[in-house]
């Protein structure tokens, strides 16, 4: 009976703990998760989108392009360190090697948006395609944040690109 009610509590304090931070999404053998854009004052022209890929499959894959109605364009986007200086410039693909994972985050690789065509609101989301060379495409529902989701736990496989072998 005690056992129980201790089973269930704990049960029950997962699944909360799921829906709160539930947001990712499976095309093939790749897991996005949590799509997000900074918010931006509605005066802004560009935003930008940051979100983590996780290959599970035996191949690697690549992105290829994305597509979303809340900006005329979105581009693949790189920082780069040239003279002491940090610009960003465009990435042509990105690549997802299998059984790895790649992290969009700020100061990183991040998904342009070009000419806004709706305001980036804190609270608000929107829907972005991504398009795989192996995967396909698949639609995420990007949601809006003012700042940084906490990460999550990264899994063992990147510890691996600390000890080059
Ligand atoms: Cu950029």
């Amino acid at each position: 009976m005690h056992f129980n009610k201790t089973v269930l509590a704990v049960v029950a304090a997962a699944c909360m703990a799921g829906q709160a931070i539930a947001h990712d999404y499976q095309v093939e053998s790749l897991v996005i998760d949590h799509p997000w854009a900074r918010a931006m004052p509605t005066t802004a022209t560009t935003g930008a989108t940051y979100l983590r890929i996780d290959n599970n499959g035996e191949v690697g894959d690549r992105l290829l392009g994305v597509e979303t109605p809340a900006a005329k364009s979105a581009e693949l986007h790189e920082h780069v360190h040239a003279g002491g200086l940090m610009k960003m410039q465009k990435a042509a693909d990105l690549t997802i090697d299998a059984g790895e994972s790649v992290i969009l985050e700020p100061g990183g690789y991040h998904i342009m948006l070009i000419n806004l065509q709706q305001p980036l609101v804190d609270g608000e989301k929107f829907p972005m395609t991504l398009r795989f060379e192996q995967a396909g495409t698949v639609e995420v529902e990007v949601a809006v944040h003012k700042d940084a989701p906490k990460p999550k736990k990264k899994p063992a496989v990147e510890a691996h690109s600390d000890h080059p072998q």
